[in-house]
This record gives C-alpha cells, sequence and structure tokens, in this order.
C-alpha cells in the first residue's frame, strides 16, 4: 500500500512537472514569384525560469494558385523533351537559427511532345500549340517542417525576431535542342509556422503543497494500516 501511494504522489508531482504545451505561430503569405519576404515572430519568453522550451518546430506550407512554367520549341523538327521544373520556398533568419535545408519545393519532371517551330522563333517563349506548352502548377503544393530538438537557444528571450521567405523557380530542359522555356506569372501562397514545444516548472510553493498533500495522504494511511495490525 505504501508503495502505491507513493507512485501516486509521485506521478502526481511528474505530471505536474512535464506538463507540456505548444505555442503556435502562424504567418500567412502569398503572392506572385518571386517573393523576398519578412515575418515577425514572438521569441521563446520562458517567464522568469517557469518554462522550458523543449523543442521547435519550423513548417512551411506552399500551394500554387496560378501560372505555370512554358516550352516552346524553335526548331524546325519535331522534340521530344523532358521538362524538369521546380519552385523553392526557403526560410532563413539573421536572428534565430534556421538551417539553410528548410523550404516547400513543389516540383517535378513531365515530358512533351513539340511540333516544329510554327513562325514565333527564337526570343519569344510562346505557350501556344502546336509547337508550345504551359505546364500549369494551379494547385500543386508542397510542405516542409523542421524539428530542431537541440541548437534552439536562439528562439529563447524576449521581443520579436524576423524569419525571412525567399522563393526561386528553375527549369531544365532535356532531350531535345532548340527548346526555349520560361515561366508565366506562378501565384503562391501558404504559411510559415513556429512551434514550441514547453513546459511549465510549477511554482515552488505549488510544489510544497503537492508534497505536503502526499505526504499527508501517506501519513493517513500508515496509520489506518497501524490500526489494521492493531487488530
Ligand atoms: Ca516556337
Ligand atoms: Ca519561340
Amino acid at each position: 500500500m505504501k508503495s502505491r501511494i507513493l507512485a501516486a504522489v509521485s506521478v502526481l508531482l511528474f505530471t505536474v512537472q512535464v506538463h507540456a504545451t505548444q505555442i503556435v505561430q502562424t504567418a500567412p503569405y502569398s503572392g506572385v514569384l518571386d517573393i523576398a519576404d519578412s515575418f515577425t515572430f514572438d521569441y521563446f519568453d520562458t517567464l522568469g525560469g517557469t518554462r522550458v522550451l523543449d523543442s521547435v518546430q519550423l513548417k512551411i506550407t506552399m500551394e500554387a494558385l496560378s501560372g505555370g512554367f512554358i516550352a516552346d520549341n524553335d526548331s524546325a523538327q519535331t522534340a521530344n523533351i523532358n521538362y524538369e521544373y521546380s519552385i523553392l520556398g526557403s526560410l532563413s533568419s539573421s536572428d534565430v537559427f534556421i538551417s539553410s535545408s528548410v523550404g516547400a519545393k513543389i516540383t517535378d519532371t513531365v515530358p512533351l511532345v513539340l511540333a516544329a517551330d510554327n513562325g514565333d522563333g527564337t526570343g519569344v517563349i510562346d505557350s501556344s500549340g502546336p509547337d508550345g506548352a504551359l505546364i500549369d502548377l494551379t494547385g500543386e503544393s508542397d510542405f516542409f517542417q523542421s524539428l530542431l530538438t537541440s541548437s534552439f537557444g536562439t528562439f529563447i528571450g524576449t521581443g520579436t525576431y524576423e524569419i525571412d521567405l525567399n522563393t526561386s523557380r528553375t527549369f531544365n530542359i532535356s532531350g531535345g535542342s532548340g527548346v526555349e522555356g520560361g515561366f508565366s506569372n506562378i501565384a503562391v501562397e501558404g504559411d510559415i509556422e513556429v512551434t514550441y514545444n514547453y513546459h511549465v516548472i510549477p511554482e515552488p510553493a505549488t510544489l510544497s503543497m503537492l508534497t505536503l498533500g502526499g505526504l499527508s495522504l501517506l501519513a493517513r494511511h500508515r496509520k489506518r494500516a497501524g490500526s489494521v495490525k492493531a487488530f
């Protein structure tokens, strides 16, 4: 019985001490590529050492709303090509530690068959057929999240810090010659999310009351156990 009561007391204290909770901060963004913007977040405030940061999760989502990449054959022959494209939305900061790999990437490689040039010629990137094509990105999306279980000390403090979002886009055409590439206005939207996973340290007064409560509970049971023995 004694060990069971002690266990109950320690579980009670343990539950209070490691009561984990979260602070989630979300900054929405949207725009036409390329985007270069900064977003403001609050540092994790330990409130005088009463809260302990356990980990930080960074997340970025990205969805294409419209636009896409263009291919235009300007050669005299039919072109069979592979069109590799990507849009990268990456996060960085001069205030807090963010790994250079944190970014959402919409990417794919698509095969295209383009007819011989219909007369637009080099320098005019025309997506209309039969010698051109538009790879519509509408609805394509990606997200990336990174959980920092160490090296998150730079997120602790008071006040605010900035996280920068920069987008870039690339394409590579292979398998044919004389094919021009480009892009139409690509609009995207998404969220940048910073989550603090932390636990609260109970105040000394609370801890003492819980300890006293547990000990008096134990004492009562000892007394009761003693009286049972007397019979
Ligand atoms: Ca053409
Ligand atoms: Ca052309």
